[in-house]
């Protein structure tokens, strides 16, 4: 069994669950106002979080945005409230 994988693939749908209840408006995406309960819980603002996620910089967190967002922070797992 390829541990490694099994672990990504499991952390991959604990992402997905948490991205997709951060989704209030269940558009696909998410904006400062949906990340502003994770930004609370990192101590941050939810613009500065929204700049630090958003890759292609559109305003809006895609899927892939926020899991590689969050597997760059994963050995603080669960969030710790550490910025970098
Ligand atoms: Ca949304």
């Amino acid at each position: 069994m390829d541990l490694t994988k099994t672990s990504y693939l499991e952390e991959n749908r604990s992402l997905r669950e948490m991205f997709d209840s951060m989704d209030t408006s269940r558009n696909g995406t998410l904006d400062a106002k949906e990340l502003r309960p994770l930004a609370k819980r990192l101590g941050m603002r939810p613009e500065d979080l929204l700049r630090l996620m958003d890759a292609d910089v559109s305003g809006q967190i895609d899927f892939s945005e926020f899991r590689g967002y969050m597997g760059s922070r994963r050995r603080n797992w669960p969030i710790a409230p550490r910025v970098g």
